[in-house]
């Protein structure tokens, strides 16, 4: 066996199994799929404990996405989707890794396995530390441990030579004492998932509209006209959104999908809570279809955009809102100039799609005032990704479609509190007013520099300015791009640590020294001081709930979240005046320091205890854009993709199959798009395969191009897909190692992860299992 430690899955086949891509989404079907899991990994009793409370007030808030649950009506008994279903079974798995797992499997052996099997070993019982030198992880004590990780970085000789990464299931009580010892100890180098996730949307809205985060509520697609649902596939990844634009259907609302692929959740749904609805037709959901070419969403906007401006022009008065345009925004003339520059016939060929198709969407855009426009990563992670979504802004302050009833902007976060994360200063760049509220309340003196984000810390460590990684959960070596170079600068750092419930391929490639510090999770009772405490999360449309597990921890040696951070901080911070012992005593009293540093926290510990919780402020869904750099909401100048593919090249964007959660692996189907038991596999457009003399099920090469460097992924089967033309699509996270670490996004550098050129080479063998 080789000694190298393999940072990618093996390039293994597992026999895949095509099937006919299913009419309807949910129903049926994703109910036998969600019970399967949960008896197979839980057992049936305690599954049912587990749904029952799963998104319910009292209960506790699901880790798999972060789409808010209803303000008044839940289902009678669980608010679960199969994902969500899914996502809590995997983590309340029977299967533990206890250190006599790692005695008998070395990190090498294990690194060898794929994703799913590392996943599927279970929950980490214990602290784990691996010597320098050592192939066996091995027991430790916690305060060894906490005592490892002060020396190590008190050694350092800046503070900013650490990495503290962190992953967005992290509570918002754990995540405020992790910045808050990050600060302490002296560097913002903060880098977080949504890095690679929603940062451009981020950027985007804070520019143009004074506020990084989504202004709808869910009330409001009650309320639409129109949704856009553009770069975003809900039926898989928010699958409880489907009922939201059921909501919009049955009101009399229309749905408009954006995307390269024809979606099987965004066209027909049967609502899973609704047994009386299994049978029959189901629900149709989208009503203009734009297949629109990867990349192509500026030029179809802008296309959408002119449209606009001509009818305008035809019938002053009967498109734009010129009462909202005066009075709340800036730049309008610059803006309607602009478009001039472009041509439809430059426009039309990036996107792919038929002109009547676009006149279609854009009329119901000109002739509604109600929209909403919900999007993900389809849009993020593109050179362009802060581009595409100011575009979005464009059309919705044109219509006067924000700040009102059935209208505004709808990012869809990923992680379950990525935005309540980012919230309590997860962030490598906070702002002085958060700096100087932090010194205030706890008399430190905060580090002002900016400091890393993911792909700067990857940079960072690889050139040995960083030699600390510390990771609040996450699976920072599978999720992030180049995947070799990533896996390169972790095992040059003096010291990788990571905070996790479950092992992963992180755990496999570390740095000199290494430890795990396994922690409760979500669904599990966490006991400070023999009293069940709660922590608080914040979904996507910026709603603080209580969320308190109701599950025994599968080991009495785990430690809650913040309390790992508390015995860091103690072991590490000399001079600290913050009493991280007594914080952690009852997670009231983090609360009541939020709410002293935080703004929109006021009477947290009681506002939080109402069932359902509490909105925090929004100034843009208030109409208010005053917080933006102009004091107005801005319209702004934005250019269409830059790509430009030679012969034989194909864009790639990397996408999540119906059967994991980010690097996760629950299973190896992807039964929407009708691939089972497979995941290196490659959605081409038939008449692509033609040109390229390829065949369905052909194995092939996928070699990536970047400024002259070249990364190759091996052994993937050809998929024939309606795809548009010069379009693939593989998983993530086999093909990161195909995403250059320099490809990001302008503004956001988020990594340009849906869009990679790449060349296809057939293999010469016909042995498909063996690679
Ligand atoms: N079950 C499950 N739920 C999840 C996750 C999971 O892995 N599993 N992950 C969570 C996280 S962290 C996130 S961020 C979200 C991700 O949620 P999504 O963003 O829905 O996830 P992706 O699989 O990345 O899908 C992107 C969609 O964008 C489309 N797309 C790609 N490129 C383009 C483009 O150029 N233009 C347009 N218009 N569309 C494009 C793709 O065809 C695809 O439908 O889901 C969250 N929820
Ligand atoms: N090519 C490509 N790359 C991508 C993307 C893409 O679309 N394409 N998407 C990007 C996006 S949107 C995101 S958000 C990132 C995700 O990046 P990450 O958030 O880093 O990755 P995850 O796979 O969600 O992390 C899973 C691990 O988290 C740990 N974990 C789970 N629950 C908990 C918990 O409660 N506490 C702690 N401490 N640990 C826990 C488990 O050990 C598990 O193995 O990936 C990004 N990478
Ligand atoms: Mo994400």
């Amino acid at each position: 066996m080789s000694k190298e430690r393999n940072a990618q899955p093996p390039e293994k086949l597992t026999g895949i199994q095509l099937k006919k891509i299913p009419s309807t989404a949910v129903g049926l079907p994703a109910i036998v799929s969600a019970l399967t899991h949960i008896k197979k990994e839980v057992g049936v009793l305690k599954g049912i404990q587990l749904l029952k409370n799963l998104n319910q007030k009292d209960g506790f808030d699901c880790p798999g996405c972060a789409w808010p649950d209803p303000d008044a009506k839940r289902a009678f008994l669980a608010e679960y989707c199969e994902n969500g279903a899914k996502a809590v079974a995997e983590e309340a798995t029977k299967n533990k890794v206890s250190p006599l797992f790692f005695a008998t499997h070395s990190v090498i052996e294990l690194s060898k396995l794929s994703d799913y099997e590392i996943g599927k070993s279970g929950r980490i019982t214990h602290p784990i530390y691996l010597p320098e030198g050592k192939d066996h992880y091995q027991e430790i004590s916690w305060e060894a441990a906490f005592a490892l990780i002060g020396k190590e970085l008190n050694a350092l000789d800046s503070p900013d030579q650490a990495v503290f990464y962190t992953s967005g299931r992290t509570s918002n009580e754990a995540a405020f004492l992790y910045q808050l010892f990050v600060r302490e100890f002296g560097t913002n180098n903060l880098p977080d998932c949504s890095n690679m996730c929603h940062e451009s949307s981020g950027v985007a809205l804070s520019e143009t509209l004074g506020i990084a985060k989504g202004s709808v509520t869910l009330d409001d697609f009650n309320h639409a006209d129109v949704v856009i649902v553009i770069g975003q596939n809900p039926g898989t990844n928010h699958p409880r959104m489907l009922s939201a634009l059921g909501e919009t259907k049955k009101n009399g609302g229309k749905i408009i999908t954006i995307n390269p692929l024809l979606e099987v959740g965004l066209m027909n749904y049967k609502d899973p809570q609704n047994p009386l609805k299994w049978i029959g037709k189901g629900q149709n959901l989208t009503d203009v279809f734009l297949p629109v070419r990867i990349n192509g969403d500026v030029a179809l906007l802008k296309i959408i955009l002119k449209l606009m401006k001509v009818e305008e022009n035809k019938r002053p008065g009967s498109v734009f809102n010129h009462a909202f345009i005066a009075e709340k925004t800036s730049g309008l003339p610059e803006m309607l100039a602009d478009l001039d520059r472009f041509s439809y016939e430059d426009l039309l060929p990036q996107t792919g799609i038929a002109m009547e198709k676009i006149k279609e969407a854009t009329a119901l855009i000109i002739n509604n005032e109600k929209i909403i426009i919900c999007w993900a990563m389809g849009l993020t992670q593109h050179k362009n990704a802060v581009d595409n979504i100011q575009e979005l802004v464009n059309i919705l302050l044109l219509k006067g479609s924000i700040g009102k009833k059935g209208a505004g902007t709808c990012p869809v976060r990923g992680h379950s509190n990525v935005q309540g994360d980012r919230t309590m200063g997860i962030w490598e760049k906070p702002k002085a007013s958060f700096l100087d509220a932090l010194e205030k309340e706890f008399h430190f003196k905060a580090p002002r520099a900016h400091g890393l984000d993911v792909v700067d810390s990857i940079a960072a460590m690889h050139a040995e300015k960083a030699k600390i990684f510390i990771g609040m959960g996450g699976n920072f070596v599978s999720a992030t791009p180049d995947t070799e170079f990533t896996a390169a600068a972790l095992r040059k750092c003096d010291l990788t640590v990571q905070i996790s419930t479950k092992l992963n391929r992180s755990h496999l490639i570390h740095g000199k020294t290494a430890l795990i510090l396994p922690c409760l999770s979500r669904s599990e009772i966490d006991l400070q001081s023999a009293i069940p405490q709660f922590v608080t999360t914040e979904n996507s449309m910026g709603i603080i709930q209580q969320s308190h597990g109701p599950l025994n921890p599968p080991s009495k040696h785990l430690l809650s979240e913040p309390a790992i951070v508390a015995g860091m901080a103690n072991a590490t911070l000399q001079q600290t005046r913050t009493n991280w012992t007594q914080l952690i005593s009852n997670y009231d009293g983090i609360r009541t320091k939020i709410e002293a540093t935080i703004p929109g926290f006021k009477n947290y510990n009681a506002r939080v205890r109402i069932k359902g919780g509490f909105y925090l402020p929004n100034t843009a869904r208030e109409n208010d854009f005053t917080p933006s750099p102009s004091g107005k909401a801005n319209f702004t100048l934005n250019m269409p993709s830059d790509i430009f593919l030679a012969t034989g090249q194909f864009m790639m964007m990397t996408l999540r199959t119906h059967d994991q959660y980010n690097t996760t692996i629950y299973g190896l189907d992807d039964r929407y798009r009708g691939v089972l038991n497979e995941r290196r596999i490659i959605f081409m457009n038939p008449e692509d395969m033609k040109t390229q003399h390829l065949k369905p099920l052909d194995l092939v090469d996928l070699t990536s191009h970047f400024n002259n460097e070249k990364r190759t992924a091996k052994g993937f089967l050809v998929v024939s897909y309606a795809i548009p033309k010069q379009c693939t699509a593989t998983y993530f996270p086999e093909a990161n190692v195909l995403v250059p670490l320099k490809s990001v996004a302008k503004k956001s550098n988020t990594p340009t992860s849906k869009t990679v050129i790449i060349s296809i080479k057939k293999r010469e063998t016909n042995k498909k299992n063996e690679l």
